[in-house]
């Protein structure tokens, strides 16, 4: 059985991270699971409902891509995006484009170039750029400015990489977070990675869009349906990571569907209205405290939730909504979605 979302709203069926199979470890702890092989994690995925998977390249490197396309397929799985890790490596502590030391830098571009091909392989068309480690944990440890020149740099680097190879086929999805690993991020936020791309080589920047994560905005404090509905004004939502977060704290990538329902359903309107057209994945953590045999229990909640909401978006009546807008009734139309979210 696959969840798959009904309407004209992408290709409807969900996907999830292999990282969202972990081990459990956090920074106070260990894993309290058994890690499973990153490539016996695509049948898991198939099985919890998944359509696709997304994977780092520490998790599934160039040399793996053909025996993890095979494995995919086998199972019915399509890669939804792949993305390049500035993060994992100790080499990227202080980040990859936007490290003081010019060999790093170097040495980014040379994985993301690598990542666009190993992008090609596994057949997807999304490539991610997490910000990662690309910020600050002191002020004036860098330069902001000749960062920001950096970042500019490394993504017309990597945009004109691809397009001189591919063409138009790989599209590009800066995903933003404001801290976390770092004290500060760079792309911290929506806008932030909207401004970056406006600053792009004319030719490519058709070529860059945004991977909004909910979560992230609301580690920002930041509501994340108008981040969303602002990334589809500007036509860039290319790719969606949805999950749940409790309030402004540490990173909890919670089952998506947890803790604002009534935001999460207004979040389903706004794409079911702008037809987004591309793949929408969970980017959910299997808790630590959950038994191996219960480490997708994350992905059948957050699919479920996301089910229903959705079911119950597609009979939101936008008539009643215009009209309520109409009559500056605004208290009124949160009554509305919640009588939609709880009324039978
Ligand atoms: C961290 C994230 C990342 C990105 C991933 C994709 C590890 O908060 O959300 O997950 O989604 O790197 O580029
Ligand atoms: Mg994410």
């Amino acid at each position: 059985m696959r969840y798959t979302l009904s309407g004209k709203v992408g290709p409807g069926g969900l996907g999830a991270g292999v990282w969202n199979l972990g081990p459990g470890g956090d920074p106070f702890g260990g894993p309290t699971r058994d890690a499973i092989p990153i490539i016996d994690r695509l049948p898991l995925l198939a099985e919890a409902g998944m359509s696709y998977y997304e994977a780092h390249d520490h998790e599934i490197p160039a040399a793996d891509a053909e025996k993890a396309k095979a494995k995919a397929e086998s199972v019915g799985l399509k890669c939804a995006m792949y993305t390049p890790s500035f993060f994992a490596d100790k080499i990227f502590k202080d980040g990859g484009m936007t490290s003081n030391d010019a060999s790093v830098r170097t040495l980014a571009g040379d994985n993301a170039r690598r990542a666009v091909d190993t992008t090609v392989a596994l057949g997807a068309n999304v490539m991610v750029f997490w910000n990662g480690r690309e910020g600050f944990d002191f002020v004036l440890a860098k330069d902001g400015r000749e960062s920001f020149k950096r970042l500019v740099a490394g993504f017309n680097a990597v945009g004109h990489y691809s397009k001189d190879k591919y063409g138009d086929k790989i599209r590009f999805a800066i995903e933003p977070k404001p801290n976390e690993p770092r004290a500060n991020m760079y792309l911290a936020n929506v806008g932030e990675a909207l401004y970056l791309i406006s600053r792009l080589d004319n030719d490519i920047q058709h070529l860059f869009g945004v991977n909004p994560e909910t979560a992230h905005s609301r580690i920002a404090g930041l509501d994340y349906v108008w981040d969303i509905e602002m990334a589809l004004e500007a036509n860039k939502l290319f790719h969606i990571h949805l999950n749940a977060q409790d309030g402004q704290r540490y990173d909890q990538d919670l089952p998506f569907g947890y803790t604002e329902p009534l935001k999460d359903l207004a979040l389903c309107v706004v794409l079911q209205d702008a037809k987004y057209d591309g793949i929408v994945c969970f980017d959910v953590k299997a808790p630590r405290t959950d038994d191996p045999a219960n480490i997708t229990d994350v992905l059948h909640v957050s699919s479920k939730n996301l089910l229903w909401l959705w079911e119950r978006a597609l009979k939101v009546d936008r008539k009643k909504i215009a009209d309520l807008r109409a009559a500056n009734r605004s208290t009124a139309i949160a009554g509305y979605l919640a009588e939609c979210l709880y009324g039978h």
